[in-house]
């Protein structure tokens, strides 16, 4: 019950925009000792949903999601210094980037953070990436996962290019692709022959576990 409180005031702090007591909500949450991937998943990220419902409806406009954006990196960096690396190291790579033509990175941003924490080498190539580029990371980094988020429906085609262009390059065996963003559906992924699309950051991060660990899907 208390720990609902906590979360709460995170996510209002986001959906209203508040500069002034993002910090405050984050820390209290913390130091509450509420786990700070739940602080994330259940505090940070419904917010931003919201957020994302009241442009949707025309209550909040550019300007504001560009706002909500700032609040929500004030408060991941207060909570991202807590967040236990495992104590195993997976020593397990993935190469992760926002594809061409698309800027969105904060979802993209929580699965890195999530990787890492999990143990994982986290090669981010950034926003705006062209699959060129991404084939070429995967040529050099020899990744045992690529990650591609796309929130723009004209920009989750480049996720199939980068497919091709990761065969064409004789690279698509050697890497498992795990794609997410709202508008990427599991049927689109089957098309472009991604592995798996991820509902949410926590269950691609699980998959992503699971595919590097013998018996459970891992080599
Ligand atoms: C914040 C936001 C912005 C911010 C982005 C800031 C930033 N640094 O990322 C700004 C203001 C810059 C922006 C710009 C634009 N945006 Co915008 N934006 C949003 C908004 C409100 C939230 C997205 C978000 O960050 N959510 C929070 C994060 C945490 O969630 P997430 O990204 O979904 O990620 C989660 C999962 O999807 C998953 N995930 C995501 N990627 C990956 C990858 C892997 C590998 C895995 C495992 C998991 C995973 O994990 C995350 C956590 O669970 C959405 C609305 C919405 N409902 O989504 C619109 C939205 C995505 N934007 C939209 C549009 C149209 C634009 C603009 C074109 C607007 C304009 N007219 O200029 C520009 C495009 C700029 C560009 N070229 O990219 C549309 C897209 C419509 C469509 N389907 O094509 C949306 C849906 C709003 C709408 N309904 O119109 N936007």
């Amino acid at each position: 019950m208390a720990e609902d409180k906590y979360l709460a005031a995170l996510r209002e702090s986001i959906v209203h925009l508040d500069f002034a007591t993002i910090e405050t909500a984050a820390r209290q949450a913390i130091e509450a000792g509420i786990d700070p991937g739940t602080a994330i998943t259940q505090g940070i990220v419904p917010g931003m949903t919201i957020v994302g419902e009241k442009f949707e409806s025309g209550e909040y406009f550019l300007s504001e999601l560009v706002v909500a954006a700032e609040v929500m990196k004030m408060g991941m960096k207060v909570i991202n210094p807590h967040l236990k690396q495992a104590d195993r190291h997976i020593a397990r790579k993935v190469v992760i980037a926002t594809v061409e033509g698309d800027h969105h990175d904060l979802g993209k941003n929580i699965v890195t953070t999530l990787l890492i924490t999990q143990g994982f080498e986290v090669i981010d190539l950034g926003v705006d990436i062209t699959p060129g580029r991404i084939t070429d990371a995967v040529k050099e980094h020899q990744p045992d996962i690529l990650g591609m988020s796309a929130l723009l429906s004209l920009t989750m085609t480049k996720m199939g290019e980068t497919i091709e262009n990761l065969k064409e390059a004789g690279l698509r065996d050697r890497v498992r692709v795990i794609v997410g963003g709202t508008p990427v559906t599991p049927e689109f992924a089957d098309i472009i022959g991604a592995d798996y699309k991820a509902l949410n950051a926590l269950e691609g991060v699980k998959k992503c576990v699971e595919w590097v660990t013998p018996g459970k899907g891992g080599q």
